[in-house]
Formats: structure tokens, sequence, C-alpha cells
């Protein structure tokens, strides 16, 4: 188990507890043209924090927004927030001001801290909100031109830690919620820890010589583990991106030597295609692939070409960070790997009787970062007996590895068969014409339903009866045939999340 002191503050462990551990001088965050240390970045999260506490009049337990891009000015915000013992919720800023009066109401925030640039969609959230009483105005550039830099500025860069308990909530992380209504869940100080002890140190192995980067949102939790909790808590560094386009990564990467990359499938496809022409991404020891599950030949390619695997592993916003993966020395295609230390998962039916190897069934997970819903009447239906039943399909081999199915509402059932989407979209991959695809079932009188994949085509390919034809006969080929996409719909893009994950809901919605 995890040992942590009865008092914990994670904003405190991962700044000032750093500079006392001889880690003041070594570079923290890198982000809009220039680097901040450790010690730089314990001072200016301790002058945000006396801000909040002494002008915003932020209290322990009391629930305050960040929103903004992914760059340093939103960790100091997170960090200052929760070193004054607030729960923080953060959010993406693509999100207009009706979503983010959701998130207000359901987490009664009352202080939202804003990116300058973003302020819009939060004053017109604030305008007709019961709670939210209070926004000010980062400068999320390196020029500390807002509102809460100049109050900051005036503070001292000494502040004592709220002494929080190790589990008070410090996060509520929204689901982004691929249907339905969003859920926020609760968690801990030792929660922000636990993801770092366990999967990073783990797993990764991470040194204070690493950088890391990546594209998830901090907003979510899979980012900001990855480009946060991570590199602060073993002296590492990370490199923030407003734009986290694969080129963007691409040339962060090259000029800072990154070491460890966090980001979906979809985007490791370009870096490959980019490595074709010229990109060195020599540097990268961990290639983490999360968010959607990896397809084979995406797994197969970099391996190829890097001589390194690429870590798939699965991950929910309910248990804080990654649970199961592959590991350095234990990685195989299509493969999402073992438990990492301290979780149980198991496969279960709809009664949560455990189904035998090689069955596909409903993943269920428990360990010590979940889950816990914030006063929410779903929490029964999705968490049984202290396991979290996620919303995917999987099965687990003689060996008790677990191989990712399909999202549980991603089956499709035609003329019997149970065909995995996804299966069908690794197949679909695996053609060099294929850039991205989505793959649905749709109604079909004779069938029951009948495989449909929307298809983007790479640049120089044309979506005619003849490329249906092609990659017809490539799925029959690559899988078994009758599982091949009767239909084939091409696009220029596809519906996705804000944290890229496709929401094939609504390509069967026909949206
Ligand atoms: O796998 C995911 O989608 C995920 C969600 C939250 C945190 C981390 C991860 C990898």
């Amino acid at each position: 188990g995890f040992d942590y002191p009865e008092w914990l503050n994670a904003g405190v462990e991962l700044t000032d507890r750093m500079v006392e551990r001889g880690f003041g001088d070594h570079i923290a965050l890198i982000g809009n043209g220039r680097s901040r240390t450790y010690k730089e970045l314990a001072d200016w999260s301790n002058r945000i924090a006396h801000a909040l506490v002494s002008d915003y009049g932020v209290r322990p337990g009391n629930r305050v927004l960040i929103r903004s891009a992914n760059n340093p000015a939103m960790v100091a915000c997170w960090l200052a927030a929760t070193k004054a013992g607030a729960v923080v919720v953060n959010t993406m800023p693509m999100l207009r001001a009706g979503e983010l009066a959701k998130i207000v109401d359901k987490a009664e925030i009352s202080v939202a801290l804003c990116d300058t640039r973003l302020m819009e969609e939060m004053v017109a959230c604030q305008k007709d909100s019961r709670f939210l009483m209070t926004v000010v105005g980062f400068d999320g550039t390196a020029n500390h031109d807002a509102e809460l830099d100049r109050v900051a500025l005036r503070k001292p860069v000494k502040f004592q830690g709220v002494r929080t308990g190790r589990d008070d909530v410090a996060l509520l992380g929204f689901t982004s919620g691929t249907t339905g209504e969003p859920k926020a869940t609760m968690h801990f100080h030792r929660d922000i820890l636990i993801i770092a002890d366990g999967y990073a140190r783990e797993v990764l192995n991470v040194t204070p010589e690493d950088v890391f980067v990546g594209s998830p949102p901090l907003a979510f939790t899979f980012g900001l583990g990855g480009l946060a909790v991570f590199p602060l808590r073993f002296g590492a560094a990370a490199a923030l991106l407003e734009q986290a386009s694969p080129p963007n990564m691409i040339q962060i990467i090259q000029e800072h030597k990154a070491t460890i990359c966090f980001t979906a499938p979809t985007a490791y496809r370009v870096m490959l295609k980019a490595m074709d022409e010229g990109a060195d991404l020599s540097s990268l020891r961990a290639a983490v692939s999360a968010g959607e599950t990896l397809p084979a030949p995406v797994y197969d390619e970099w391996r190829t070409k890097t001589g390194k695997p690429m870590l798939d592993g699965i991950g929910a916003t309910e248990m804080l960070h990654i649970f199961i993966t592959n590991r350095f020395d234990d990685h195989r295609p299509g493969c999402t790997g073992r438990p990492v230390t301290g979780y149980e998962a198991r496969i279960v039916d709809d009664q949560m009787n455990e189904k035998p190897r090689g069955e596909v069934g409903r993943l269920a997970v428990r360990g010590p970062t979940g889950c816990r819903y914030l006063s929410d009447h779903r929490q029964r239906a999705y968490v049984k007996a202290g396991w979290n039943l996620t919303g995917d399909s999987f099965w687990q081999d003689e060996d008790g590895r677990f191989h990712f199915a399909a999202r549980s509402d991603d089956m499709i059932i035609s003329a019997g068969y149970n065909i995995a989407g996804p299966e069908v979209e690794a197949a679909l991959l695996a053609h060099p014409a294929v850039l991205e695809c989505g793959v649905i079932g749709v109604p079909d009188e004779e069938r029951g339903q009948v495989v449909e994949a929307h298809v983007v085509l790479a640049p120089g390919h044309v979506g005619d009866a003849l490329m249906v034809k092609l990659l017809q006969d490539h799925v029959k080929a690559t899988i078994a045939p009758y599982k091949y996409p009767r239909r084939v719909v091409f696009a220029d893009s596809l519906p996705k999340t804000q944290t890229g994950k496709l929401q094939r809901f609504r390509l069967k919605a026909g949206s």
C-alpha cells in the first residue's frame, strides 16, 4: 500500500518539498518560450496562493475553477489553489458558457481563475450563475500582465500550505462524457501522489533527467498526471504546449530532447509519418499511448522505426490515471497489459460474475484512487462493491493480460455475429490510404445491424467506388471476412471529444 502522513498537501509536495529536496535549480516547466525552475514555480504558486486567500477569499474546501490551455501559468494556479486547500476543477479552453455553467452548478464553484484570452465565455457563464462570485484573470503568456499576476507580485514568496488531510478532496475530475451528462469524480491529495508513486515510478521509472511532452489537456486527468504530477514528483521537467499538434510536439521533442511522450494513437500515427520526412524522435525513451486503444499496426510501426515499445495503457478520470498498462519488459501488440500495482481488474458479466478467461465482458477495476462521484445517483450503477465498472469491454488471456474489445456500447451485432468496431478500425488503419476511421453499427432490416466505416483518407487518395472495394477487400484479408464494412463513408474529419476521443455516438446520430 501507499503510506502517506495524515496531513498532506499535494501542492506543497510537488513544489516546496522538491526545493527542500535540492531540486530548486532544476527546470520544472517549459512553456511560452521560457523555462521555470522548481524554486521559481514554488515562489510563483505561493504568491498566487496568498492572493487567493487574502484578496479573493478562498477558504479550504472552496471549489475553484481554472480555465486555460496547457501552460505554466495554469500549473502555477492549480498548485496555488491546492496549497490553499481549495478543491480544483480544471477545465478545457474550448468549453462554452453553457458547458461551464453545468460544471459551475454541479461543483458549486465560487471562484474562477481564467486566462484573460478566454474570458468571454467565463464572464457569460458568471452572469447567470448563483454560485460563481469571483472571476479573476491571469496571464497565460509569459508576460504576467493580468489582475492575478499583479496582485500576486506584491505577495511574499513563502506560503504556509493549508494543513489538508491526506484524504481531503483536492480535485474534481469531470468526465468529458462521450454520451449523456458529465459526472464529477472526487480525488484526494494522496491520490495525486499515488498516481506518480504507483504508475509513473513502477512503469516509467521517471528520473530528474526526464523531459515530458504530450498533448492531453491538463484539464483532463491524463494530462494533469502526465504533464504536471509525474514530472514534478520526480524533479523532472515538462514542456507544455498550448497547441499540441503533432508538428508542434515533434519540434519540442527535438528542441528539448524530450524523453517521455504522452499522447493518443492518432497523433503517434502522424508522428510516424513525419519520421519518414526526417523528424527525429530518437530522444524519446517512453511513448505512452492512452485515451483510445492502440491499434497493433501503430505499435508495430513504432517498434520497427524506433526500436522501442509503445506503452499502451488504459486509465479513467474515475481512477485518476492509468490502471492497466504494458511495461518496458512486458508488452505486445493489441494488448493493454496488466494492472498497475495496487489495482485489481476483472472481466465481469451484468451480474458482476467473473467471466472465464478469453471471454469478452465488462472491465471492472478497483484501486486506491477511485471511485467516488460527487453527489451523483449514478454511483450505484457504476460502482458496485467497490468495483468501478468502466464503459469498456475487455477480455483476459490465459497469462492474465488484458485485451481491449470495444467500448461496451461499440459492439456491433450483425447477422448474429459479435463484431468489435475498434477491431475493424485497426484493420482499416493498417491500409496506407487510411488516415483515421470510426466504425459503427447501423440498423439493417436483414442483418439487424451492418458495419459502417467512416474514413478520413490520407492526402493523395480519392474516396471513390474503387477505394471502397479496396478497403473492403483489405479488411476481409486482414480479419474474419464477416467483419468487413458493408458501408464506407468518406469524411474530411471525425467527431471527437475535447480530449480527442472518437465520438461514435455522433457518427451513429449522423452529426
Ligand atoms: O485512458 C484514458 O482515457 C485516461 C483517462 C483518464 C486518465 C488517464 C487516462 C489514460
